[in-house]
């Protein structure tokens, strides 16, 4: 109750502000939201930008093409296993699920930045991830560089996805269009407090003006939880 009341002011805030130009000039360079292509109109293997240099109160967008990405969150040490294989009692690594879609924009896996330390992640459709479908949020420039973590995927024995055993090949990756799940044990509404937002179908018609507006709605969604 407390949460809705909190919510419906948040509305009528931003209702209000939908008039103010200068509110949502001051909104957008306070918190910015990096879109990131996953995969591409001829199949790429690619996240792009794979590099996002982001402050902590941002927002990255991961906007699906077709056929059927994923983004997961990993490490430098392991770049196609789940964070939560890699790093024991690990409760809050983010996954969007498979994202199967035959039309750019419909899909959408939206995480927040919280803090200035590296986020690594990967595709873990198929060898999407050696085959270079990795990307990180605020890499060294030094050591543990991006470059340095794409060799590393390159060479890496499996592809995982959360959820699913490793070392076998015969594991469950979740259901055809499953929804992002995120694993942490309290923040199990994905649209809550700092757990990764995520919208389906919502992108599907906007153009880009009211694109934009859906960025800063997200980000003004975002702002809120991480105040
Ligand atoms: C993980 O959690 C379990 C149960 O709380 C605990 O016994 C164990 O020491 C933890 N492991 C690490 C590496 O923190
Ligand atoms: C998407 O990929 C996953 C993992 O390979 C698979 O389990 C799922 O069936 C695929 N979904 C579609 C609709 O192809
Ligand atoms: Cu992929």
């Amino acid at each position: 109750m407390h949460f809705s009341t909190l919510l419906t002011s948040t509305l009528l805030l931003a209702g209000t502000a939908l008039g103010r130009r200068t509110y949502f000039k001051r909104q957008q360079q306070s918190m910015m939201v990096h879109v990131v292509q996953a995969g591409g109109a001829n199949g790429e293997l690619t996240f792009s930008p794979n590099e996002i240099k982001a402050n902590p109160g941002d927002l990255v967008q991961f906007q699906f093409w077709p056929k059927n990405h994923s983004v997961a969150q990993s490490n430098f040490a392991n770049p196609c296993i789940p964070l939560q294989q890699s790093v024991q009692n690990t409760t809050s690594a983010f996954y969007s699920g498979f994202m199967p879609t035959t039309e750019q924009g419909k899909l959408v896996y939206t995480i927040p930045v919280t803090d200035t330390k590296p986020i690594w992640f990967y595709c873990s459709q198929g060898k999407h991830c050696q085959g270079g479908m990795v990307g990180a949020v605020n890499p060294p420039a030094t050591g543990n560089t991006l470059a340095a973590f794409v060799e590393k995927a390159k060479a890496a024995p499996q592809n995982v996805s959360p959820g699913q055993a490793s070392g076998g090949s015969t594991g469950q990756a979740g259901g055809a269009g499953s929804t992002g799940q995120s694993p942490s044990g309290t923040t199990n509404n994905p649209t809550q407090a700092g757990g990764p937002l995520q919208s389906t179908g919502a992108a599907s018609t906007v153009d880009a003006p009211s694109r934009g507006f859906l960025g800063l709605a997200l980000a003004g969604i975002g702002a809120f939880f991480l105040l």
